[in-house]
């Protein structure tokens, strides 16, 4: 059976269990990072070198990098539509899951870790006040995608959404101002109503506050 490591409250692992979730692939999780410990362990670096979360064991497959273990799920477990078959349909798609990690998902996270992880006495106004033009910038873009079809990386539900909608309850759960956006609203709805996305990205990250 899959092995995951890797904490719930981390957005990166959040990614791989939503999509395991979604595949139906039967797995074990085992709680590793941040108060759980073990990454500086021997072990942990034979199979995560950085020392992070996640890592999976899928048979003699090791592997690190959320995103390359969601293309690689995708690719081995949603044969069909999950992950298209035609290499212009998953370039049209995987061009938005590079987004997600080069742009997107650093602004939302960096803006998580500015107002959760940083005790607010520390707070750096003038960062949390970049960042959250920054990510409210990104979310206007993906407004205008939006409003043309159902998904951010195209017409239906891939692997690439992934890495994108799994920014959206950090987004909308953090105190900040944000623009009219009403596409990217409905889309947010539209992941809620996955059980998956339920469970496994909309998760408390109370624990995770500074005070
Ligand atoms: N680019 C890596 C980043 C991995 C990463 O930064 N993981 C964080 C959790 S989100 C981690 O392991 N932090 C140390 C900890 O949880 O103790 C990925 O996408 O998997």
């Amino acid at each position: 059976m899959l092995t995951i490591w890797g904490r719930t409250t981390s957005f990166n692992v959040q990614k791989v269990m939503w999509a395991l979730a979604e595949l139906g692939v039967p797995h074990k999780r085992i709680d590793a990072g941040w108060k759980f410990g073990g990454l500086d362990t021997p072990e942990f670096k034979a199979m995560s070198p950085h020392g992070l979360v996640p890592v999976i064991k899928d048979g003699d497959l090791v592997m690190w990098e959320s995103n390359a273990i969601v293309r690689y799920l995708a690719a081995k477990y949603g044969a069909g539509s999950f992950w298209p078959a035609d290499p212009a349909a998953r370039a049209n798609v995987d061009q938005w899951m590079e987004w997600a990690q080069t742009k997107l998902q650093l602004d939302v996270i960096d803006l998580f870790v500015a107002m959760i992880r940083t005790p607010p006495a520390r707070w750096n106004k003038s960062l949390i006040e970049a960042k959250t033009i920054a990510a409210n910038k990104n979310y206007t873009l993906a407004d205008g995608i939006l409003a043309t079809r159902p998904f951010l990386s195209g017409p239906e539900f891939t692997y690439a959404e992934i890495p994108l909608a799994a920014t959206l309850y950090r987004y909308f759960t953090l105190e900040i101002e944000r623009p009219k956006l009403p596409n990217v609203e409905a889309w947010y709805a539209r992941m809620q109503e996955r059980p998956a996305y339920r469970e496994h990205v909309m998760v408390s990250y109370e624990d995770l506050r500074a005070n």
